[in-house]
C-alpha cells in the first residue's frame, strides 16, 4: 500500500501526523516526533511572547474524552524560528502554528515564521482558553479580514484551524469565506471549546482555568469532527484539502475520517495519552483496514462516504 499523501502539494509519507498542542511545545518535544512515525511535525500554536499558559490542572481526561484549557503554554515565535530549519532536516512536513492576539501580532507572526519556510502555516483561528479573547472564527467578518491580511503577506501553502461549526448555514458561511481568502488546507475541528466536566466524587470542575470550562476532545467529539470533515469537503469539491482531527483513537476512527473527506489525519488526545508510538499502531490498524477494502492507497477512501 502507499503510505504517502499530498496536501496543497507537499507530500507526507503517512497520513497521520500530531495535532497541534500535543506535546509539540518544545525543542526536544518537536525533535521526538521527527523521530517518530508521524507522518509532519506540526508545532504548538506559537504567540509573539513566551508564554508560561494557565495555571494547572489544564487538562485532565476522563471517560471517552479530555478537557483541557492550556492557555498557550510556547516558547514565543522567536523559538520556533531558530527551530524550524532544524526540524526540517527530519525530511517530512513541518507545519508551523500561530496565535496571535491581533491581527498585528498575527501578522508578524507570520512574516517572521514565513521566511524560515515552514512546509505549511496553520492559521489558528479556534483557540478556545483564553479569556477576553473569543474564538476568530465564530466572528465571521473578523476571521475573513484577517486571513485576507496574512495571505497578503505569507508565501507558503497557509491554512486555517478552524472550530466546530454546529449549522449548516455557518459551514456554508465559512465555505465561502475559506475559498475567497485563498487557504491551501483547512484542519478541522479544534476542540469542542468551553465544555464542563464535573468530578462525581468531589463535586467539583476537573480543570482550574475559566471555572472548569476548556476545550473537549478524544473519542466523544469524533461525530462532531466527522460532521465537519463531511460538510467542509461537500463544499470544497476537493479544491481545498482538508485535514481532520477529533477523536481519533484507532484506525478506523482514522478510516471514517478519510470517507468523510479528510486527505490527512492530525492525532491530539491519543498521542497526549500514548506517546509516539501511538503512530506506529494506527498506521498499522489503518494500513489492515485500507487492504481488508481492496484499496491501493489510504487517498483513495478520501470523500467515499456513501449516503443512503
Ligand atoms: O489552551 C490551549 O492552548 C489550546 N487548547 C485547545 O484545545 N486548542 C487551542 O487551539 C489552544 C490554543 C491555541
Amino acid at each position: 500500500m502507499n503510505p504517502t499523501v499530498e496536501i496543497a502539494g507537499i507530500t507526507f509519507p503517512t497520513c497521520i501526523m500530531n495535532a497541534a498542542g500535543a506535546r509539540c511545545v518544545t525543542a526536544e518535544e518537536l525533535e521526538a516526533i521527527g523521530n517518530s512515525r508521524s507522518g509532519a511535525i506540526v508545532t504548538k500554536s506559537m504567540t509573539l511572547n513566551a508564554r508560561d499558559g494557565n495555571p494547572t490542572p489544564r487538562y485532565v481526561t476522563f471517560p471517552h474524552g479530555s478537557i483541557n484549557s492550556m492557555g498557550l503554554p510556547n516558547l514565543g515565535y522567536q523559538a520556533y524560528v531558530d527551530l524550524i530549519p532544524r526540524l526540517k532536516e527530519f525530511k517530512k512536513p513541518v507545519i508551523a502554528s500561530i496565535a496571535g492576539f491581533s491581527p498585528a501580532e498575527f501578522l508578524d507572526i507570520a512574516t517572521a515564521i514565513d521566511a524560515v519556510k515552514p512546509d505549511l502555516m496553520e492559521i489558528n483561528l479556534s483557540c478556545p482558553n483564553i479569556e477576553g479573547h473569543p474564538q476568530i472564527a465564530y466572528d465571521f467578518e473578523t476571521a475573513e479580514q484577517l486571513l485576507t491580511r496574512i495571505r497578503n503577506v505569507v508565501n507558503r501553502p497557509m491554512g486555517a484551524k478552524l472550530p466546530p461549526y454546529f449549522d449548516p448555514a455557518h459551514h456554508d458561511h465559512m465555505a465561502t469565506i475559506l475559498k475567497r481568502c485563498g487557504v491551501n488546507f483547512i484542519s478541522v475541528i479544534n476542540s469542542i471549546g468551553n465544555g464542563l466536566v464535573i468530578n462525581p466524587e468531589t463535586d467539583a470542575v476537573i480543570i482550574k482555568p475559566k471555572g472548569g470550562f476548556g476545550g473537549l476532545g478524544g473519542a466523544i467529539i469524533k461525530p462532531v469532527a466527522l460532521a465537519n470533515v463531511r460538510a467542509f469537503a461537500l463544499r470544497f469539491q476537493g479544491h481545498i484539502p482538508i485535514i481532520g482531527v477529533g477523536g481519533i483513537e484507532t484506525g478506523q476512527d482514522i478510516y471514517e475520517h478519510l470517507l468523510a473527506g479528510a486527505s490527512a489525519v492530525q492525532i491530539g488526545t491519543a498521542f497526549v495519552e500514548e506517546g509516539p508510538q501511538v503512530f506506529v499502531r494506527l498506521e498499522q490498524e489503518l494500513t489492515t483496514i485500507v487492504e481488508r477494502k481492496g484499496l491501493r492507497s489510504a487517498t483513495e477512501a478520501v470523500g467515499r462516504l456513501k449516503e443512503f
